[in-house]
C-alpha cells in the first residue's frame, strides 16, 4: 500500500521506517489520499533528521504530528432564494495548537472532504510554524459551491455555519481565514454573525473588511508573499525576476496579486486560467490588463476567457498552463494540479524554479521529477505563508487596538518572507546542488513545533 507514494532518490536508507509510518497512517485514515500525500511529503524528508535526534523519536513526536487534536463536523442547514431547504457538511480540523492558537482557512468548494481538510490543516502547523509567529494549524470549510449562487444565499449560508462555529473558535482558540472559495465577502458574513452571537468585537477572524479590523495587504499577502520567496530564491543562484517569462495557474485571490508583485518586479506574465481553461497572452500581462483582469475575478466574478476575447489573445479551453514555455512556474490554483507529466514539459521547455502559491499543487512525482532536474523548488509551506502571516499581524493589530500602514505592513511581510527562505537555506544547503527547499522548510517548521510538543510531555 504505501508504494503508491514514490519516495525521493536520497531517502531509500529510510525505506522501512517511511513505510511502517505510512502503513500506521493509511491504517488510522482509510481512504484520505491527499492526506496521506502530505504526510508522506514531510515523512520522507523528516526521517533521517528525526533519527538523528533520538529525543523526538522516543516522543513519537511526527507520529503524534500526524493526529490532529480534533475535527468538528457539522450540518449547514441553510434555505435557497427559491424556500427551499438545503444542507452541506462542514468542517474545522484543528490540528496542532502547540505553539498558538489554531489558524488557518475555511474552503468552500464542492470537492471539499475531511481528507483535504486535514492534508492542508497537516501542512498549516508546519507553515505557520516557519512564520515565527504564535499560530498553531487548523483548516475547515465546507462542500458548499459558491459558483451561480446569489450574494443573499452566500450570506446565509455563512451566517448559518456561523451558527455552529461560533462556540468552536476564538481570538485565542482558533481563528480562521480566507482560502477558495471564501474572500472578504464570505469572511465580512462569518465575521458579522460571530460578533452577534458573541455579543464581543475581536480579532477572532482575519482578512476582514479594512473599516472593522481588517489589515492592509492581506488581500495582497499571499501572491506578494510567494513572489517575494521566489525572488529570494533567485536571489540565492544569483539570478533574478527581472525579464523572466513567468506562468501562473487560477486567477483567484492568490494568482492576481502574485502575477502584480511579479510584473512590478520586471518578470513578463504570459498565462493565468481558472477551472474552465487557460488564457495565453505572448505580449504578457501588463498593468492595464491585470485592472481588467482583477475587475473581472473580484468584482464581476467572471470567466478567464473574457480575458482572451478582450485582449485578443489565445485561450486553451480546459488546458492548464504547463505547456506554455516559461523560466518560471507559480502553480495558483489547487492541490495535484502539476503532474508529472507536466513538470516534464516545464523542464523540457527550460523552467528554471517553481513556486507553490497553492498548497501541495505539485504531486509527488512531480515534486520529485523536478528536484531531480535541479529546477529551484519553493514548497506551498513556505512559498504561500505570505497570507498567513499577515493574518498573523492582523491579529497582532486588533490586540494592540493599532491599524499599520500599507508600507509598515509589506516591510514586515517581506522580513518574513525572506527569513522563511534563510531557514530552509539553513536546514536545505546541499553541496554542488541547489537548496533543497523541500527538506528545509519540513526540518525548520518541525523542530519549532517538535521542541513544544517535547516541554510538555505526555499531554
Ligand atoms: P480563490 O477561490 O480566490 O481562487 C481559486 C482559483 O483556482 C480560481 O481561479 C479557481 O478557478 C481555481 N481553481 C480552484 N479549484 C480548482 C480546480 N479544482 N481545478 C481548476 N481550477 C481550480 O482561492 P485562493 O486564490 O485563495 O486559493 C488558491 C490556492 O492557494 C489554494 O490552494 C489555497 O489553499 C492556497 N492558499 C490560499 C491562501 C489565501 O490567503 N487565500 C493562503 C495560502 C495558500 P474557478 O474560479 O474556475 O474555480
Ligand atoms: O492556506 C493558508 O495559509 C490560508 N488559506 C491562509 C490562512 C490564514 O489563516 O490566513
Amino acid at each position: 500500500m504505501a508504494d503508491t507514494f514514490p519516495l525521493s532518490p536520497d531517502c531509500s536508507r529510510f525505506k522501512k521506517e517511511i513505510d511502517c509510518l505510512m502503513e500506521a497512517v493509511i491504517e488510522r485514515n482509510p481512504g484520505e489520499t491527499e492526506f496521506h500525500q502530505a504526510v508522506h511529503e514531510v515523512a520522507d524528508t523528516l526521517l533521517p533528521f528525526i533519527d538523528a535526534h533520538k529525543k523526538y523519536k522516543d516522543a513519537l513526536i511526527l507520529e503524534r504530528m500526524t493526529e490532529p487534536d480534533r475535527i468538528i463536523i457539522f450540518r449547514v442547514t441553510w434555505l435557497d432564494d427559491d424556500g427551499n431547504y438545503r444542507f452541506n457538511r462542514a468542517w474545522r480540523v484543528q490540528f496542532n495548537n502547540a505553539i498558538g492558537p489554531y489558524k488557518g482557512g475555511m474552503r468552500f468548494h464542492p470537492s471539499v472532504n475531511q481528507s483535504i481538510l486535514k492534508f492542508l490543516g497537516f501542512e498549516q502547523v508546519f507553515k505557520n510554524s516557519l512564520t515565527g509567529l504564535p499560530m498553531g494549524g487548523a483548516k475547515g470549510g465546507a462542500n458548499f459551491d459558491p459558483k451561480g449562487k446569489s450574494e443573499h444565499e452566500v450570506m446565509r449560508f455563512c451566517q448559518s455555519l456561523m451558527i455552529e462555529l461560533h462556540r468552536h473558535i476564538g481570538e485565542d482558540v482558533d481563528v480562521p481565514a480566507g482560502d477558495i472559495g471564501v474572500g472578504e465577502r464570505e469572511i465580512s458574513f462569518l465575521f458579522g454573525m460571530y460578533k452577534r452571537l458573541q455579543n464581543h468585537f475581536t480579532g477572532t477572524l482575519t482578512g476582514k473588511g479594512l473599516s472593522f479590523g481588517g489589515s492592509l495587504v492581506r488581500k495582497e499577502a499571499t501572491g506578494y508573499g510567494a513572489a517575494y520567496f521566489l525572488e529570494n530564491m533567485l536571489r540565492h543562484a544569483d539570478e533574478g525576476l527581472k525579464g523572466k517569462t513567468a506562468v501562473v495557474s487560477g486567477s483567484g485571490n492568490v494568482s492576481l496579486y502574485c502575477i502584480q508583485k511579479l510584473i512590478q518586479d520586471g518578470a513578463k506574465v504570459v498565462a493565468a486560467s481558472d477551472s474552465g481553461g487557460t488564457v495565453y497572452d505572448k505580449d504578457g500581462i501588463d498593468e492595464e490588463k491585470f485592472e481588467f483582469l482583477r475587475a473581472l475575478k473580484e468584482v464581476r466574478r467572471g470567466r478567464i476567457h473574457e480575458y482572451a476575447e478582450r485582449f485578443g489573445c489565445e485561450f486553451r479551453e480546459g488546458e492548464s498552463p504547463w505547456s506554455i514555455p516559461c523560466d518560471l512556474a507559480v502553480p495558483c490554483a489547487t492541490q495535484n494540479e502539476l503532474d508529472l507529466a507536466a513538470a516534464k514539459e516545464l523542464v523540457k521547455n527550460g523552467v528554471m524554479a517553481v513556486a507553490e502559491g497553492a498548497n501541495m499543487p505539485c504531486t509527488t512525482e512531480a515534486v520529485h521529477f523536478l528536484q531531480k532536474k535541479d529546477v529551484l523548488f519553493g514548497p506551498g509551506k513556505a512559498a504561500n505563508a505570505g497570507g498567513v502571516t499577515v493574518s498573523g499581524l492582523e491579529q497582532s493589530q486588533n490586540s494592540l487596538r493599532v491599524s499599520w500602514s500599507r508600507e509598515e505592513v509589506d516591510r514586515r511581510l517581506q522580513d518574513i518572507m525572506q527569513d522563511i527562505h534563510c531557514q530552509c537555506v539553513e536546514y536545505g544547503e546541499r553541496k554542488g546542488k541547489p537548496v533543497d527547499y523541500r527538506k528545509g522548510a519540513n526540518i525548520a517548521g518541525f523542530v519549532r513545533v517538535a521542541e513544544a510538543m517535547l516541554a510538555y510531555g505526555a499531554v
